[in-house]
């Protein structure tokens, strides 16, 4: 350990432990690690430990052999080129399978939602109009997306800025109608009306996932899928029809699979003199949606619950109860999907990830950030939006159990930043996760080391998580933190400003 060494300056400082926690981390780190003697591991030391674990804990990254039982303290490896040549420094647990290492990049599939960019509005409705069916964006930020182009050209900057592989995720209101190919209503909606999505999905290696439409429209009475008028049960019926054949085209064509969402904001204000007659009838639409043939492999209909929303104060009929139940009974042909904004405010998703993933082999999730109630405001690096991603990985999410997607909607800011800050959050709280020794921690728990699994997380929380997020962004050819805000304020200059 003695031979590594950093370099600030021309002066020569011991690589230690103490030296890369606390106040003097962005001091060394901001300078460089250089090498010494030949050797370019650096690695970190413990202190209370056998040194001589730690001479062997510098291990070769992507060997399952050199890492084997070396998970604490922290044994991962982020390579820094420098002036000085190239240095490795070890920080937490990085996935030393092919699969992560090999391509020095992680495949975490998050989903961008299309409608922070245009505060929900859609294409086939009035966009004057304010929208109806529990949801509400507030603010009147100038350069809103007002056709499919301008909205294609906003998720361009925005996937510019974030790495990892990304989907986008669609609603039906977003479908592009032309002279070929004219308006019709949601009832009838065709694969055809999201063809162009499926060109721009196509030219970025992108996936998609789709979301039925059942707010912001007249055929709202105002209930839809749980309406005692047959009529608008039936055409929303049609819609979620429509919207599985959908699916199953954007599944198929871009050969990922796609999450189809149902929610609705079927609802009452005040207390309700029938609770269940339309409970029975949404489950029955929902019945009748998933009649219609597709492929599980490929659409993943999911069923999301909500506590309340704006004008369904007192009563909503997909409840978590009905939510998760509908899921349950019908786990071949559907998935629950939790909104971390559509809980009691202190409820966490982060506990119920685990739960759901003790019986359900995948579940999907909206990442949002609720303030005081389902207010969709932009994900932060903050408190829960770590332990849900914490959740995700040690739960084995990131194998294919856990569909994750973003649904908020900020039209108060600069919408293209707001996208931005929530994506590479969500990133952000993902590596951070994967950087976490979570068999070493478990192994506290499991032998009632309750003291030393304190110290442990509590020290987590200060490591140079930066440096390996920097590095993240530069692999996968997006800028670092600090280098693309400059950029969004000259596309609002140029392109934002002149959208009046
Ligand atoms: C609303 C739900 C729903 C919507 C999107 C637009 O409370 O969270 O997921 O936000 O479908
Ligand atoms: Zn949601």
């Amino acid at each position: 350990m003695k031979k590594y060494r950093s370099s600030v300056g021309q002066r020569i400082y011991p690589v230690e432990y103490s030296s890369m926690t606390g106040n003097t981390v962005p001091h060394v780190l901001n300078s460089f690690i250089s090498l010494d003697g030949g050797d370019d591991y650096v690695s970190r030391e413990s202190g209370n430990r056998n040194e001589s674990t730690y001479q062997d804990n510098v291990g070769s990254p992507g060997s399952d052999e050199a890492l084997q039982g070396q998970d604490f303290p922290f044994p991962t490896v982020l390579v820094q080129d420098n002036v000085f040549g190239r240095a490795r420094l070890h920080y937490g647990w990085w996935p030393s399978s092919g699969l992560y290492w090999s391509k020095g990049l992680l495949t975490l599939d998050i989903s961008l939602h299309c409608w922070q960019g245009d505060d929900v509005r859609g294409f086939d409705t009035d966009p004057t109009k304010p929208l109806t069916g529990g949801i509400q964006t507030t603010g009147n930020y100038p350069g809103r997306a007002r056709t499919p182009e301008e909205l294609m050209a906003d998720m361009d900057k925005v996937l510019s800025f974030c790495p990892g592989t990304k989907k986008i995720n669609l609603h039906a209101s977003y479908a592009i109608f032309d002279e070929e190919k004219p308006w019709v209503d949601r009832d009838k909606l065709e694969p055809k009306h999201f063809k162009k999505w499926v060109d721009f999905c196509k030219a970025r290696g992108l996936g998609a996932d789709f979301n039925p439409t059942f707010f912001s429209h007249p055929k709202c009475d105002p209930l839809t899928l749980a309406s005692p008028n047959e009529e608008t049960r039936k055409f929303w019926v049609e819609h979620g029809k429509a919207c599985i054949r959908i699916s199953q085209y954007l599944a198929e064509e871009l050969g990922q699979p796609c999450t189809m969402n149902i929610w609705t904001g079927d609802g009452f204000k005040d207390v309700p003199a029938d609770r269940k007659g339309p409970r029975d009838r949404y489950k029955a639409s929902i019945d009748e949606i998933l009649s219609e043939p597709y492929d599980f492999k490929l659409v993943k209909p999911c069923i999301e619950s909500k506590v309340f929303g704006i004008g369904v104060e007192a009563y909503t009929v997909g409840s978590a109860e009905f939510a998760l139940s509908y899921a349950a009974f019908n786990r071949e042909k559907c998935i629950p999907l939790m909104d971390n904004g559509h809980y009691h405010p202190t409820e966490v998703v982060s506990d119920k990830i685990p739960a759901l993933l003790a019986f359900f082999p995948e579940i999907a999730l909206h990442i949002t950030r609720p303030i005081r109630w389902d207010s969709d405001h932009v994900v932060l690096f903050d408190d829960e939006t770590k332990e849900i991603c914490k959740e995700i990985v040690r739960c084995g999410g990131l194998d294919g159990r856990v569909n994750i997607a973003l649904d908020y909607f900020d039209a108060s800011i600069n919408r293209i930043s707001a996208w931005t800050v929530g994506f590479r959050n969500v990133e952000k709280a993902l590596l951070s996760a994967l950087c976490t020794p979570h068999t070493a921690l478990k192994e506290l728990q499991d032998t009632n080391q309750f003291t030393e699994l304190m110290v442990r997380q509590e020290e987590l929380k200060t490591l140079p998580f930066g440096e390996v997020w920097d590095e993240y962004c530069r692999r996968n050819g997006v800028p670092v933190d600090g280098a693309w805000f400059e950029e969004v304020k000259k596309y609002e200059q140029n392109v934002l400003s002149k959208r009046i």
